[in-house]
């Protein structure tokens, strides 16, 4: 019986301006827009495979194969609205390896629900353009729908109701910053308390702070694109700490409260703000954990490097600006091959490597 798989590769976003909050929770639509930028590095690559041979949906991400409703809650969604469009109903195999490590607050859904829309499509022959691509996304995973795009990107929160106007554009391409960096600490990579999808659903129903930031919102995104396209290091990183703290401050104010930052991360905050005394060079910026990434410029990253590391952080990852998603046609590396087996595959000096 017939097999059609496609594999696709794509990379984390980390928001600038944050998405907190949704205003509809099965079509995930954002309170409000966000801005982010997209990584080169922490990829994730996917193969989905259909056939009328498969008797049930299997997702593998990682090497472990997905089983219990939670841990099914984005892909298999994503899976079921990409069939609705394409109006099939074989059942799939996604097989998801990622270089980043998953649910650790470092944007790991962004990429792997990304990389499942781009391969799954692909494989079904869809004629989808980016923006299609950004909504299939969005229904995976909010975040994930930045990822369509690189450089930087603002997800555009919509007003109509179905979510067709909900979607991802671009505000500077790849190449348009190329000093810019974004210096990641890896203080911790276990599971959160608190994932992002409770806990921003919380916050909306019981912030008492959380109106207040929605105030504040709509100006500082224009002011954001400004700085972007000004390449204005100063502006963007102030910018960023502000609405990096806006954001813990109103998970604080959640009841019961939540908190993603620990003790490093506070000195990371602290540490930034005194190497930033004599101007601003660098900006820090938390998601849902406690890793710290901070913006700057080619020209402080090996302090902000030293810094992180005299935070105790030793484990640190310098990320350029990335591009989008990528079809990876080579045979050699599909994660499942012809006949719908799963290839061997694991990470040998930060590369995939898939076995025959
Ligand atoms: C962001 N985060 O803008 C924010 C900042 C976390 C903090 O997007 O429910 O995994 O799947 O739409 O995309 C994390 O939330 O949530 C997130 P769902 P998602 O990057």
């Amino acid at each position: 019986m017939k097999i059609v798989r496609a594999t696709a590769e794509a990379t984390p976003n980390i928001a600038i301006i944050k998405y907190w909050g949704k205003r509809d929770e099965k079509l995930i639509l954002p309170q409000e827009s966000s801005i982010s930028v997209t990584l080169n590095q922490l990829k994730t690559r996917t193969t989905a495979a259909f056939s009328e041979k498969f008797k049930e949906d299997e997702i593998w991400i990682n090497n472990k194969k997905l089983t219990t409703p939670d841990e099914l809650e984005k892909a298999l969604p994503q899976l079921n609205v990409i069939r609705e469009i394409a109006k099939i109903d074989m059942k799939a195999k996604i097989i998801s390896y990622s270089i980043a490590p998953v649910a650790g607050g470092l944007a790991g859904s962004a990429a792997g629900l990304c990389a499942l829309a781009a391969a799954a499509t692909k494989a079904l022959n869809m004629k989808i353009d980016s923006r299609q691509l950004s909504i299939l996304c969005r229904r995976g995973s909010g975040s994930a729908c930045r990822s369509v795009y690189g450089g930087f990107v603002e997800w555009l929160k919509g007003e109509r109701q179905d979510g067709s106007d909900s979607y991802a554009v671009q505000i500077a391409d790849e190449n348009y910053w190329p000093e810019f960096r974004i210096v990641i600490g890896i203080a911790q990579s276990k599971e959160k308390k608190v994932k992002s999808r409770a806990g921003m659903k919380q916050t909306v129903a019981t912030s008492i702070l959380y109106p207040s930031r929605l105030n504040y919102l709509p100006k500082i995104l224009e002011e954001t694109k400004k700085a972007i396209l000004g390449k204005n290091l100063e502006n963007l990183c102030e910018i960023a700490m502000h609405e990096s703290n806006n954001m813990h401050s109103v998970m604080l104010d959640t009841w019961p409260p939540i908190m993603y930052l620990n003790d490093v991360s506070k000195e990371v905050i602290y540490a930034i703000h005194e190497f930033n005394q004599n101007g601003i060079k660098a900006g820090y910026s938390f998601d849902a954990g406690p890793n710290p990434t901070i913006f700057t410029t080619e020209k402080y990253e090996k302090q902000i490097e030293k810094i992180l590391k005299d935070c105790g952080i030793e484990n640190t990852l310098i990320s350029y600006v990335g591009s989008g998603p990528k079809i990876i046609e080579h045979e050699k590396e599909q994660l499942i091959d012809e006949n719908g087996e799963i290839k061997k595959h694991y990470l040998k000096n930060d590369k995939i490597i898939v076995e025959r």
